[in-house]
Parts: structure tokens; sequence; C-alpha cells
């Protein structure tokens, strides 16, 4: 079964991201854009929770159902939610997200389906950063943007 979900994220920038899944054990394709964001990489995240009443913060950490820690999209260890960055080639302007991963799901233990795309301030050092943020957050710093995912059309 085919499934779509959407964000649309709020914040210092804004954007639309949505999430497609051919069926349960195909990759998910996310493609959007985001604007308003700064020159450069921005780390670009599931966290846990579906819960933006505290803004952003209210998010938690990021998706990490297998406990493992914090690293690159391609990277063995990850977490779930670690999408890596998102970049902006000029200031301001309208950052194209097109990204293709398969350890979030729509359906399953994975699902991002009600949890929290939150976009940073600063670039995720894909955990090799060596700060001691690394093996966390990727120290990708604030939270700038953020939205629950939630289902749409198939
Ligand atoms: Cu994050
Ligand atoms: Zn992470």
């Amino acid at each position: 079964m085919p499934a779509k979900a959407v964000c649309v994220l709020n914040g210092d920038v804004s954007g639309t991201v949505f999430f497609d899944q051919k069926d349960a054990n195909s990759p998910v394709i996310v493609s959007g854009e985001v604007s308003g964001l700064s020159k450069g990489l921005h780390g670009f995240h599931i966290h846990e929770f579906g819960d933006n009443t505290n803004g952003c913060t209210s998010a938690g950490p990021h998706f990490n159902p297998l406990k493992q820690d914090h690293g690159a999209p391609d990277a063995a260890v990850r977490h779930v939610g670690d999408l890596g960055n998102i970049e902006a080639t000029s200031a301001g302007g309208v950052t194209k997200v097109n990204i293709q991963d398969s350890q979030i799901s729509l359906t399953g233990p994975n699902s991002i389906v009600g949890r929290t795309l939150v976009v940073h301030a600063d670039p995720d050092d894909l955990g090799v950063g060596g700060h001691e943020l690394s093996k966390t957050t990727g120290n990708a710093g604030a939270r700038i943007a953020c939205g629950v995912i939630g289902l749409a059309k198939a």
C-alpha cells in the first residue's frame, strides 16, 4: 500500500515537505522546499514527539527507537531520524529538499507519522565533529523551524 505524509514547517523559516513510500519495505522519498534559510548546511531531522506545545523544543530528542548514537544518513550507526543536512546555496532563497531514506518509514516501528520534522540553524556534523554533542545531536544548534508530520491522501 502506498503511503503519503506531509509536514508544514513553521518558525524562523518556512516550508512544506512531502514523504512518499510505495510500500512498507520501500525507501521513503522526502521532497519539498524550505524558504528563508541562511546560506550553508542545516541539520534536518525527525524528532521523537509530535508535540509542539512549547515550540520545537517539546519535540524532544532525535527519533531513536534502536538506541543508537547520532550519525550520518548513510552510516551504519545512526538514529532513525537522522536525515543529515539540507543545503541552502544562497541566503534567503528557496532550498529544495530531495532525500531518499531507507530507515524511516510511514508504517511500523520506524514510522515517522505523528513525529516532528526539525530544521536547524547550523550544520549537522554527522556524529564526527568531535564536539560533546556530536553523538547526540550533531551539534546542529537551534531549532529554527519545525512541524508535525501527518498522513496525507495517498
Ligand atoms: Cu534535529
Ligand atoms: Zn540524530
